[in-house]
């Protein structure tokens, strides 16, 4: 464990804090109107993707301070020790490889002195092969039909990553099929997903690394129930139900045959397994090549983590950006909007990616933080979020860094809406950053006593993310930029970015709580006298007691 000095200690946080007393006054219109090509210098390129960083309260020397941060903590050498396959989650003892689900065939990458490339491979290979045969009919379910639906059944890391990617992929996808995602333990969702459904044309992925989790468990049960209890035999299974899993003994207990399991290793946590068989219904939609694209353009995000200085390196620049707002500004949240209605599920895969990962009290050491960690994620995407809570940004009292998402070629024929999408995002960072002044206000005529309640003090931080298109080359890069954004900001906090010990606790409390609201006889409760009076309600509205 790690126990040196605290970060708060380091002379570049000093040196930082020193810095924001200087140039926290500093206004984004004087930062621009003291470097006219400071849009042009605040940039930086890599896998594809163009992040502009100018309109951010930074001079250049808070780059150098935040490089010197990220050096002192040592980023250089824990993301070497990552991309080497090196046990960096501490508190699991596991290495840490979604980078080696995305390696080309023939790279080498060992843990416990195996070399896991071939595996990786291997398993892409069946993938490739099964999505194949269900997208072009040569696998049928058990009555001889086409399979034109598929479910993934997961929650979590088994399905935020896949709805996120079916949603941005859908213009690649194979439009003869439906696809659906059934994650919660509410029976709605699982009634929802399968209304109007012919199990005998559905194919159900039940995604699971543990295959344990409640309500994965839960909803695969009501599954087979559904379609055993339609087609009227147990052997439909068969054909009707594949696994993605790492626990091969508890696919077999559940009835699926493990010639139909996806496998994966306990070293890609579920948060950054979208890319591991978990992609399963992902690669069904797109089709395989498609989805190896995809893992081209992790790759190559990937790459530009490992290999470009720090100064140039988008994760690296991001993630001390959020560090900069998080622990001086103290900003306590960060807005993502993109604009590409294809991304709305990716503000919510971003908060498991990030909030499940740096959302921790205690240091590598073991030790209670002294700092701010992980900031709240949340988004919607543009423009319709600037009908909604756009608002706040602008003109509350909070300060809300965001990243803006954006494409210079839709995905859709109709150019002219696109030209209207980007013109509202660069217009949003120019007002962020610039805002409007009382002087402005009353030279276009504002009348005074609305010029208070008009001004746009501006000075509003933005990060604008820009890429060619939203092909699934570019949707495997944006990830991973934001995976070693996370990574980033989890070294210098100097905390496991990899566990979640704290998603335990409730599920623990669940499980006592389950055979109190469903046993026929009044239990005994002995929770604290809130948690025992909802559960005495909850029993009596439903006619229990
Ligand atoms: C992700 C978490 C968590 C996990 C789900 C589902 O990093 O570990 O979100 O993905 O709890 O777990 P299973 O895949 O084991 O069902």
């Amino acid at each position: 464990m790690n126990d040196g000095p605290r970060l708060t200690e380091t002379q570049a946080w000093q040196a930082l804090k020193a810095h924001y007393e200087e140039i926290s006054g500093t206004s984004l219109r004087q930062l621009f109107a003291e470097d006219p090509t400071r849009g042009e210098r605040f940039c930086a390129e890599g896998a594809g993707i163009f992040l502009d960083y100018s309109k951010n309260r930074i001079t250049a020397k808070t780059l150098i301070l935040l490089v010197q941060l990220a050096r002192e903590c040592g980023l250089e050498a824990r993301r070497d020790a990552m991309f080497r396959g090196e046990k960096i989650n501490l508190t699991e003892n596991r290495a840490v490889l979604h980078t080696a689900l995305r390696v080309p065939r023939g790279a080498s990458i060992s843990v416990d002195g195996r070399d896991v490339v071939p595996d990786v491979h291997a398993v892409i290979d069946r993938m490739s092969d099964f999505a194949d045969r269900v997208r072009d009919g040569r696998w049928l379910g058990c009555t001889g039909k086409r399979i034109k639906n598929v479910i993934n059944i997961g929650i979590g890391g088994s399905y935020l990553g896949p709805e996120m990617a079916y949603l941005a992929l859908r213009p690649s996808s194979q439009r003869a099929m439906n696809f659906r995602f059934v994650s919660n333990v509410d029976g709605a969702d699982f009634t929802e997903a399968t209304q109007g459904l012919d199990p005998a044309e559905t194919l159900f992925v039940i995604s699971s690394k543990t295959f344990t989790t409640l309500e994965t468990m839960t909803n695969a049960r009501t599954a087979r129930k559904w379609l055993v209890d339609s087609l009227g035999r147990e052997e439909a299974v068969a054909s009707h139900f594949v696994a993605v899993s790492t626990n091969g003994e508890k696919v077999r207990e559940f009835g699926i045959d493990t010639a139909n399991m996806f496998g994966f290793w306990d070293w890609v946590g579920g948060r950054y397994s979208m890319d591991s068989a978990i992609g399963l219904s992902t690669m069904l939609a797109v089709g395989p090549e498609n989805f190896k694209e995809m893992l081209a353009g992790f790759h190559a995000m990937d790459e530009h983590f490992r290999t470009a200085p720090l100064e140039s390196n988008l994760p690296a620049i991001m993630g001390l950006l959020t560090v900069w707002y998080n622990n001086f500004f103290g900003a306590q949240t960060m807005g993502v909007m993109p604009y590409a209605s294809c991304l709305k599920r990716f503000p919510a895969y971003l908060q498991q990616l990030q909030m499940e990962s740096n959302g921790k009290h205690v240091d590598l050491g073991g030790r209670f933080v002294d700092y701010e960690t992980g900031p709240i994620i949340w988004g919607e995407p543009g423009t319709d979020a600037q009908h909604s809570f756009y608002q706040l940004i602008h003109q509350g009292t909070k300060l809300i860094p965001c990243d803006l998402i954006g494409f210079c070629r839709p995905l859709s024929p109709l150019d002219h809406h696109h030209d209207l999408l980007m013109a509202n995002m660069f217009a949003q960072a120019e007002a962020l950053a610039f805002g409007k002044t009382a002087a402005e206000l009353t030279g276009e005529g504002s009348p005074d006593f609305q010029t208070p309640f008009r001004i746009c003090e501006g000075n509003r931080p933005t990060n604008v993310i820009l890429a060619e298109s939203l092909t699934p080359k570019t949707l495997g890069s944006l990830v991973a930029l934001y995976e070693h954004n996370v990574f980033t900001q989890g070294i210098v906090w100097n905390i496991d970015s990899f566990d979640q010990w704290g998603v335990e606790l409730g599920k623990v409390l669940a499980g006592r709580i389950i055979p109190e609201l469903s046993g026929a006889a009044a239990p005994q409760l002995g929770h604290d006298s809130s948690t025992n009076a909802l559960i005495r309600r909850y029993r009596r509205l439903k006619g229990r007691d």
